[in-house]
């Protein structure tokens, strides 16, 4: 199977990356999780975009926060397809991440979840892969089955607290 890789512009990110791990974990999907700034780190940044192809990745997902080019950053240097998370900040409560990872020029396209939108995500990055792995899409049709029933329990449980007699 693809891996997919986590990229994050500084392990400050941490703690909204893991959210991705731990589906991708759930799911078996193997993937590996890197620091790299399109900032600091523009040079480390590029290398990895541009050998992920042939280092047997099929989707790369990249997360970041404040002045968030990573994703654009990675997106420049491969055709794989890449996943934007923008990361909160302390300041501006993200939307200066998700505007700098969305509004890609045409061209070079990243494909940008909600802010802080780990889990999606990665089940993106999973249903790219699903499109050649049918055991991996029975999985993922699983978890939505198993969300749909969570969503029909909690209505149950609702409508008769607040049943009229
Ligand atoms: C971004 O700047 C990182 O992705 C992080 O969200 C933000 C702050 O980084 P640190 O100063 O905490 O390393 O590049």
């Amino acid at each position: 199977m693809k891996k997919v890789a986590i990229i994050m512009g500084s392990s400050s990110d941490l703690g909204v990356v893991r959210k991705a791990a731990d589906v991708l974990r759930e799911l078996a999907v193997p993937f590996e999780v890197h620091v790299y700034s399109a900032h600091r780190t523009p040079e480390e940044a590029k290398a990895f975009a541009q050998n992920a192809r042939e280092e047997n990745f099929g989707a790369i997902i990249a997360a970041a926060g404040k002045a968030a080019h990573l994703a654009g950053a990675i997106a420049a240097n491969t055709t794989l397809p890449v996943i934007g998370i923008p990361v909160k900040s302390s300041t501006l409560d993200g939307l200066d991440a998700l505007l700098s990872t969305v509004q890609m020029p045409t061209g070079i396209p990243v494909a940008t979840v909600a802010i802080d939108g780990a889990a999606n995500a990665a089940l993106l990055a999973a249903q790219i892969l699903a499109v050649e792995d049918p055991e991996l899409a029975r999985k993922l049709a699983s978890k939505r089955a198993a969300d749909e029933a969570k969503v029909l329990a909690d209505n149950a449980a609702v409508a008769e607290e607040f049943r009229q007699q």
